[in-house]
This record gives structure tokens, C-alpha cells and sequence, in this order.
């Protein structure tokens, strides 16, 4: 999974990817700066003090901090073409927002107005694609009077599709908000639109903001629709010397700043339940893991995530949830209990699973 981190200039992008990867991004770089972080679980860490396995695999994230040469930005113009492509290979937006005060970091506007500025980026993505589908649709007009018949139809539906996006768009209406089948999602999937994708608004306040937090929480809350748009606040410049430390010293800081918890932690849980994404485990005497998968995700399916054989070949999948796996203490007594369930091609895995696979190649 990967996630763009991208905004106005001098929003805080390189800040906040900093704090949120604990890499450092080259400022002259002009492509995007990567870096992969582990997704913290404390359910992992309790099953690596039971198992003691030799190795442990978290689960992974990784971050971009998108840049481009020159200006991404002209007014109303659509994002520059190279910056839409990198936010179009993303699963998912990040888009840093600036509410810190600074006299010595200018703003593009001249005066610092966060929600003045998540409104823009906001039309900027919507007029990004906007234009993508206008371009599109000036095609398939061209198209329509030369292609065979057996093509008409289909092209035709998908002319009437385009336009209904387009329409709604332009009512202010994101692709992410807009009511479509499943059919009609997996029809435009490959155009990759901006504002089909999950949002997540990462408001970077300063230090002296934080007092604050709960307040900028709400305001920022009121400012998102929709179910998949989510957003957090998290002191950017702050979180990023805290990601340098060791975890007590850390700790210690954060409470005396009144952060609850890691910004990395935070971001990472909400962009999970933005993108509907869920954990399950794999437990083996060398090897603890987890592993990320959507939300409705059946067992052999989820089985390839591990490997691709394990889907090829299932036979079924031993379940056990975590929380009673825990309490038993080990896969034998949780056996012993009943909790053990056996269960075959047609289970939906369940966040927290741990999962014993069968198979055969
Ligand atoms: N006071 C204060 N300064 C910050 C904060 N976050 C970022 N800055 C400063 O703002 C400036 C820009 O931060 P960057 O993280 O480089 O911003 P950016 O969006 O990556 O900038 P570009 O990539 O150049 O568009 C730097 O001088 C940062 O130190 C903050 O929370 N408080
Ligand atoms: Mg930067």
C-alpha cells in the first residue's frame, strides 16, 4: 500500500513525511522521496511474547513525499501532469494542510488560513479530473461515428457514465462521494481519478497550536464528507525530532506536549480504516506476521496475500481470533477450548485472525 504525501508548497510535506517515515527527504530530489515504515501492532508484540519466533514480519506501509520540478501548481489550471500521475499511482491521498503560524515561512496566499487552503486542494483535484474526464469525453464523441457497432454500445454506456461523473463533479461532488455500482467503480478504475480516491487531511499545527488540538480536532472534523475522507491533526516539525528518540524518552515528551499518541501510529490506524483495510496473523515456531488485507477478503484470497500457492492450493484455513487465542495461551489449549474453528473457501477474514492455512501444490 502507498500513500502520496502532497499539498500547497511549504504546507509541511517534507516535515510530515519525515515525521511520519522517519527518513529523511532529499529537498533536491525531483523525483518522489520513498520510504516504507512497519505498521505498529500491539496484537503482533503479544503474540511475538508467546510464540518467540525467530522473526517477526509487521505489516508495511510506505509513504511518498510527492514533488515535481517547477510548479505543480498554477491557479485553477489542474495539477501539472507529472505531479497527477505520481498521486495517481497512490492508494490513497495525504494531504498536508498548514496551520502553523510562521512569519519566517511565507504562504503562497500571504497569510496563513488552513481551511481556506483545504478548500482550494480540494478544487484542484476535483478540476484535475475534471478535465481528464472532459478530454475523455471529446474522444469518445470523436470516436462514436467510427468505431464498428459491436463497440458503440458499450463505448456509448460508458460516454453517459463519464458525463454523470462530470456533472456531479462539477455540482462540487468528489467521484469518492458519488452513489456508483461496483460494476461502474471497476469500469473507471483505470482512469485512476484524483477524487476517487480515499483523503486523508493531515493538518500540521505548531507547537504553540497543541494546547488547542481538541478545537482544530472538531473544526477540521466539520470540514470532511463523506466516508472516505478522514483527517487528523499532528504537530508536523514536533513529531518529527520525536520519531528521532528512543520510546521512554519519547513517551516523556509526548505527555508533557499533550500528544497521545505517535503521530506514525495515528495516521497509519486512520488511513487503515479509510482505505477499509484489516490485519490478520500468521503464526509458525520461526516466523510471526501480519498482513494486510480489505475488509471482506476471503480465506483463500487472503491466503495469497502469504503466498500464491497457499491460494492455488487451500483446502482450509484454521481460525482462531487473537483475543482468544491470547487467553488460551497457546494453539494447543485454544484447540483444547473449542475456539479452533475450521473453516473453508467461503470465510471472510476477520480483522484480528490468526490463521493456520492447509494446503496443497
Ligand atoms: N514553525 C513551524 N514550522 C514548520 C512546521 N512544519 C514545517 N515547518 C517549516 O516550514 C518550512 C517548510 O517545511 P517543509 O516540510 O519543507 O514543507 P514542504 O511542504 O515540504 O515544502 P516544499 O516541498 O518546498 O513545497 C520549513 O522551514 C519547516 O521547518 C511547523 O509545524 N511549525
Ligand atoms: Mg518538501
Amino acid at each position: 500500500m502507498y500513500l502520496a504525501v502532497f499539498g500547497q508548497p511549504l504546507a509541511g510535506k517534507s516535515t510530515v513525511y519525515e515525521a511520519l517515515t522517519g527518513a529523511v527527504s532529499d529537498p533536491v530530489g525531483s523525483g518522489p522521496a520513498l520510504a516504507t515504515v512497519k505498521v505498529p501492532d500491539p496484537r503482533l508484540d503479544r503474540l511475538i511474547a508467546l510464540f518467540r519466533p525467530k522473526r517477526t514480519v509487521p505489516a508495511d506501509v510506505a509513504f511518498a513525499d510527492v514533488r515535481v520540478a517547477g510548479t505543480a501548481f498554477s491557479k485553477h489550471a489542474g495539477l501539472a501532469p507529472a505531479y497527477v500521475e505520481r498521486l495517481a499511482q497512490a492508494d490513497a491521498l495525504l494531504l498536508v494542510v498548514r496551520a502553523f503560524p510562521d512569519e519566517s515561512v511565507p504562504h503562497l496566499e500571504g497569510s496563513v488560513n488552513a481551511w481556506r487552503d483545504l478548500a482550494a486542494m480540494e478544487e484542484e483535484l476535483t478540476f484535475t479530473d475534471q478535465l481528464l474526464l472532459a478530454k475523455r469525453l471529446e474522444r469518445i464523441s470523436e470516436l462514436l461515428g467510427k468505431v464498428k457497432p459491436a463497440e458503440r454500445e458499450s463505448m456509448e454506456r460508458e460516454r453517459v457514465l463519464l458525463q454523470r461523473l462530470l456533472s456531479s463533479l462539477e455540482r462540487g461532488l468528489p467521484i469518492r462521494d458519488q452513489a456508483l455500482t461496483a460494476e461502474e467503480r471497476k469500469l473507471i478504475r483505470h482512469y485512476r481519478f484524483l477524487t476517487e480516491k480515499p483523503l486523508l487531511v493531515v493538518l500540521n499545527l505548531g507547537e504553540e497550536q497543541l494546547a488547542e488540538v481538541t478545537q482544530w480536532e472538531a473544526a477540521l472534523q466539520e470540514r470532511l464528507h463523506g466516508t472516505r475522507m478522514a483527517g487528523a491533526c499532528i504537530a508536523g516539525k514536533i513529531e518529527r525530532e520525536l520519531v528521532q528518540l528512543e520510546e521512554p524518552e519519547a513517551q516523556e515528551f509526548r505527555q508533557a506536549l499533550g500528544i497521545a499518541e505517535p503521530a506514525r501510529a495515528r495516521i497509519l490506524r486512520t488511513a487503515y480504516r479509510l482505505l477499509g483495510l484489516i490485519s490478520f496473523f500468521t503464526v509458525a515456531s520461526n516466523e510471526c506476521r501480519a498482513w494486510t488485507i480489505p475488509a471482506g477478503t476471503l480465506a483463500p484470497q487472503a491466503a495469497g496475500a502469504v503466498h500464491s500457492d497457499m491460494e492455488r492450493g487451500f483446502i482450509r484455513a484454521e481460525v482462531v481470533h487473537y483475543d482468544d487465542l491470547v487467553a488460551a495461551g497457546s494453539f494447543a489449549e485454544a484447540r483444547r477450548r473449542g475456539l479452533v474453528r475450521s473453516e473453508g473457501k467461503q470465510y471472510v477474514v476477520q480483522d484480528g485472525d490468526v490463521i493456520e492455512y492447509l494446503f496443497n501444490v
